[in-house]
């Protein structure tokens, strides 16, 4: 191999220069190849967006927004942003866009610095009742620097119950409502939010960080025109690169950019922002729409299938991209199913159920999408099979040979389907 000295700018390929971490690139593009993954949370992006990702914007510094830079040589990186900036407004219609954010996480901090002080008191869903880590958990920033409260679902129904978020925000009296969640599969009442945010004098954000996809497609409900702030990813439903962006009404948009950059975060990754672009403009595709029927329709599919099978789903069933499979009645713990999948090449995660007789660690449910299975081009007929999959290796989970056989059939599905 030539030194770096011999070579600086290296035109030696990555297999040549680290075939170390070339080989770990390798296993796990054959990974993805082999496994079915059902992590509600990930997809596939395309070959457009992994070129824009793995491009020459990696070398630019271009702290500040299109225009406003604090570095020369922005010209080319601006066009980037601006594209990402105008399709992201035009597909979610809203007055305000960032598209700066490194994270879904970093998106919501943004909305944190912009709108609260520390101490703020803010309203969020309960992680463990299928929220997100940073709606005000305890052990994350958003719930150490704020005054942080949850809402939880319903007990018996395991549905968000507004009246019941309404009476927590009429105690609480928070200065942020938060609405979105990470494992919770049904639609979310936004205009029933943003009533109760106004009743208590709130701001309402929405973090639709799991169904941007499907709400950029028009398939599920908006925020948009509802919530003062929304937050989202662009890498789970919506199949672009991993990070995040944030919607907003105009009358936030400065203080919502002015937390990002100077507040939270200094040079964007213009890389990814190229990359967010081309995934706007696949999202302006009819087969955008169809695709994210697809995924929907196959959520359906699988939960169906899932319950004739025995299989207890959290809220009997989806509207969204995902299940919440609640594995007690299966006598199988979460971690035990993920392990289990595992060895017949499905990947899911392990995923606390609401009300959860068990704790994070080792919870009672799993919980699976099917955004990356749609990615690959499967439908209905395939969720049946991988539900049939799930219930075969849980039911026989300490028949080695049985397990093998099953794997067989996953290999045989995946062969079917490439991924690139
Ligand atoms: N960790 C993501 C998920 O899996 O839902 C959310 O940030």
């Amino acid at each position: 191999m030539m030194s770096l000295a011999e070579d600086s700018i290296s035109r030696v390929p990555l297999a040549q220069r680290d075939p170390e971490v070339a080989a770990a690139l390798k296993a796990e593009q054959k990974r993805q190849q082999d496994n079915l993954i059902m992590i509600a949370s990930e997809n596939l992006v395309s070959r457009a967006v992994l070129e824009a990702q793995g491009s020459v914007l990696t070398n630019k510094y271009a702290e500040g927004y299109p225009g406003a830079r604090y570095y020369g040589g922005c010209s080319y990186v601006d066009r980037a942003e601006e594209l990402a900036r105008t399709r992201a407004l035009q597909i979610f219609g809203a007055e305000h866009v960032n598209v700066q954010p490194h994270s879904g996480t970093s998106a919501n901090m943004a909305v944190y610095l912009a709108l609260l002080k520390p101490g703020d008191r803010l309203l969020g869903m309960d992680l463990s009742h299928g929220g997100h880590l940073t709606h005000g958990s305890k052990v994350n920033i958003s719930g150490r620097y704020y005054d942080a409260y949850s809402y939880g679902v319903d007990r018996g129904s395991n549905l968000i119950d507004l009246e019941q978020v309404r009476a927590r925000a009429l105690e609480v009296r928070p200065k942020l409502v938060i609405a979105g969640a990470s494992s919770y599969p049904r639609q979310i009442d936004f205009a029933g939010f943003k009533d109760l945010a106004a009743e208590v004098g709130a701001i309402f954000m929405v973090d639709m960080a799991h169904t941007a996809g499907l709400i950029a497609a028009g398939v599920h409900p908006s925020p948009v025109g509802l919530a003062d702030i929304i937050t989202a990813t662009t890498h789970k439903t919506f199949r672009g690169p991993r990070g995040g962006l944030i919607l907003s009404r105009k009358d936030y948009a400065s203080c919502i950019d002015k937390a990002v950059f100077p507040g939270l975060q200094g040079g964007p990754l213009m890389h990814v922002i190229a990359a967010k672009a081309v995934a706007f403009k696949e999202a302006q595709q009819p087969e955008f729409v169809t695709y994210q029927e697809k995924v929907l329709s196959n959520a359906k599919s699988l939960a169906a299938a899932l319950t004739e099978l025995g299989f207890d789903l959290v809220t009997g069933g989806t509207d969204t991209h995902l299940v919440l499979v609640d594995l007690r009645r299966k006598k199988i713990s979460g971690n035990e199913a993920e392990r289990l999948f595992e060895e017949v090449q499905i990947t899911a995660n392990k995923n606390i159920i609401p009300y959860d007789p068990k704790g994070a660690n080792d919870p009672s449910g799993i919980r699976l999408g099917t955004p990356t299975l749609t990615s690959r081009g499967m439908g209905s007929e395939e969720m049946v099979k991988i539900a049939a999959i799930i219930g075969a290796a849980i039911d026989n989970r300490n028949d080695r040979l049985f397990l093998d056989q099953l794997k067989k059939e996953v290999n045989l599905l995946t062969s079917e389907f490439p991924v690139y």
